[in-house]
This record gives structure tokens, sequence and C-alpha cells, in this order.
């Protein structure tokens, strides 16, 4: 890309922040609504942060910033900017990133991590919204299912990865990988589906719009609905050579919301880190499951085919739902 596409793209990340953000009060922006998210504010200047130390070198700000070094629980607590500093802290950064930017053209991945990094933290900030009850950006919701019944995808090779400048490291390298026939399902299962599960589990489930798929739902939710309807979580492989292969008979595949896969988070054959261990290395093993899709709050930048969401199995502050499969 081009110094001006990568400063359109830039430009992109910060309306989002923005038009999230400017509806809310300093003491929304402030307050931490849950131990599992940061307050919004924080987000913010992680945001300037993470781009200053990746674009610009160094940052100002070492420590209070850097999410390895607080867990999200105590990031009420910190001595952190106001949100007037905050922004000015952003805009601050964002312009001498902006000076740089042709020389900054030649490490297309770095801009682009900076950018989607934004950009997901979008996504994590409209948690924290929804969980305060706060205004949320449009739609606010996932689209209802329409699709019903199958699709079999036939045993065979297909390129799982990418190695495109925008993918992560967690994406890389691109390669072929042998996957066993399987069936998935066109639709994402609706919360009148998952209703009757919960029903039967005993389970505290309640919701008024049937026909939207069930969001808020944890792995381990969605790998036992997915047993009791007699079918299974696909793979993130499945998923992957599915939505590649076959996505256009697929209803939602982006979009509405991200679907809990059966594969922990791991590095693919041949795995490097770029450009930190902290960014997708830290957590690789079998404490993280890994979500593919989108949802309807995930910028389309973001929302690659290839792109690989995790979580811990217990989660549901994310917009998380279930898309079946099952062996052919
Ligand atoms: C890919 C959503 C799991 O929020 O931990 C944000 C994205 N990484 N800042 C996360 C991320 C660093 C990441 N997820
Ligand atoms: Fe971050």
């Amino acid at each position: 890309m081009s110094p001006s596409e990568l400063a359109a793209e830039l430009a992109h990340a910060r309306r989002r922040t923005e038009s999230l953000l400017e509806p809310l009060s300093d003491e929304q922006l402030t307050r931490q609504v849950s131990s599992l998210q940061s307050p919004l504010v924080w987000d913010l200047a992680h945001i300037a942060h993470f781009e200053e130390l990746w674009l610009l070198g160094s940052s100002r700000h070492d420590g209070l910033y850097d999410a390895s070094a607080h867990a999200r629980a105590e990031r009420g607590a910190l001595e952190m900017l106001s949100p007037v500093e905050a922004r000015s802290y952003a805009s601050d950064v964002r312009a001498r990133v902006l000076e740089r930017l042709p020389e900054l053209a030649a490490e297309e991945p770095l801009v682009a991590m900076v950018v989607q990094h934004e950009l997901q933290h979008g996504e994590t900030m409209t948690q924290t919204a929804v969980l305060g009850g706060y205004p949320v950006p449009a739609p606010g919701r996932p689209p209802d299912v329409t699709a019903s019944g199958d699709v079999l995808v036939e045993a065979g090779p297909f390129t799982i990865g990418s190695d495109d400048p925008w993918a992560y490291d967690n994406e890389r390298p691109a390669q072929v990988v042998d996957v066993a026939a399987f069936r998935i399902d066109r639709a994402l299962v609706t919360n009148a589906e998952y209703a009757a599960f919960a029903d039967d589990a005993g389970l505290p489930w309640q919701h008024s719009s049937t026909r939207a798929p069930v969001e808020h739902v944890s792995f381990t939710d969605a790998a036992a609905y997915a047993a009791w309807a007699g079918k299974r979580l696909p793979t993130e492989a499945e998923w992957e050579k599915a939505a590649t292969t076959a996505g256009n008979e697929l209803e939602h595949l982006r979009g509405a919301v991200w679907q809990w896969t059966s594969s922990s988070f791991g590095g693919y054959p041949g795995f490097t880190a770029y450009p930190y261990a902290e960014y997708s290395e830290v957590f690789f093993g079998d404490a993280y499951k890994v979500l593919r899709g989108g949802s309807w709050c995930t910028d389309p930048l973001v929302a690659r085919l290839t792109f690989r969401n995790w979580d811990l199995p217990e989660r549901r502050q994310i917009f998380s739902g279930i898309r079946c499969a099952r062996d052919a």
C-alpha cells in the first residue's frame, strides 16, 4: 500500500474509535464496568501507546499501558491519563506517525498491525459498552438467521493461513493441510434452538429475539450445545476450508457472531513471532480456544477468513456464537 492508502486505513480505525467513545461521558470512560474489561480510557491511551511504541520506536508511557504488565481487573485502580489527556496523547502520536508514513510504508506489516490493533480494541470497547449498558454502535446486534441445512465439504487438501502483509504472525505461513470430509451447518445456532437446549440442561437462558443467532455463549456452552444437537464444533481447519471453498453457501460467516471452534490456539508449523511474542505466542497452548469469522462489530479489515481470534473457554463477554459441524 502507498503511504496515502495506509493513512486512510489509520484514519478509518480512528474514526471508529472516536464514534464509539464520542457519546460517552467522562464518568463512563473512566469507570471499570467489569473485571474482564479495562476502563475505556485505558483502551484509548493503550491504542496510542501501542502506535507510539511500534511506529515511532518508543513510548512515553512504558509500563502503564502495557497490556502484559497489568491484568484487566487491576486497570481501574491505575493512575491513568484523563479522557482529555488520553485524546490529546492519541492525536499527538497520530500526527507524528503521519509525518513518518513515507518511511513506514516500507514496513507495511507493522502499520497493518497497528491499524488492526486499534480496530480490535474497538470491538473490546464495544463489549465494555454492552456490559455497562452504554450506547453501542449500529447495528448493536447480529442479523437474524434465515438459512437451514448443511453443506458437505469433500475430503482433500486446502491452503490454511495467509502470507498477506496484513495477516498476523499467527496466520503464517500459509500451508497446505489435508482435511477429511465433513458437513457444516449453513446457519448459526439461533436463540430459539439454544433455549431448547438450555431448558433441557437446566441452564438459565432468556432471550426475546428467537431468530437471532445466540450470542455471548462460552466455548463450554457451545460444545455442550453441539453435543446435545448430535453434532460437534468444527475444527478451525474445517471452518477455514468451508469458508474458503464453500463460503457463499454459508450464512453469516462474518458480520454476525464469532464462531467457536474445537481447536486450541497454537502456531502453525513454521510459526515465527512478529513483531513480538506477546501478541500471539504467549497464548499458545491448551488454555485458549480459537474463534473464527467475526461479529456484527468486527471491522471487515480484521474479519479475514484466515483471521484467528481466541479466548478462554469460560468467557462470555465476547460476541460469540455457534456454527455446528459433523462427520460426513
Ligand atoms: C485477538 C482479541 C484475543 O484482545 O487479547 C488487543 C487482541 N491483542 N491487543 C486481545 C489484542 C493486543 C486480542 N484478541
Ligand atoms: Fe492491545
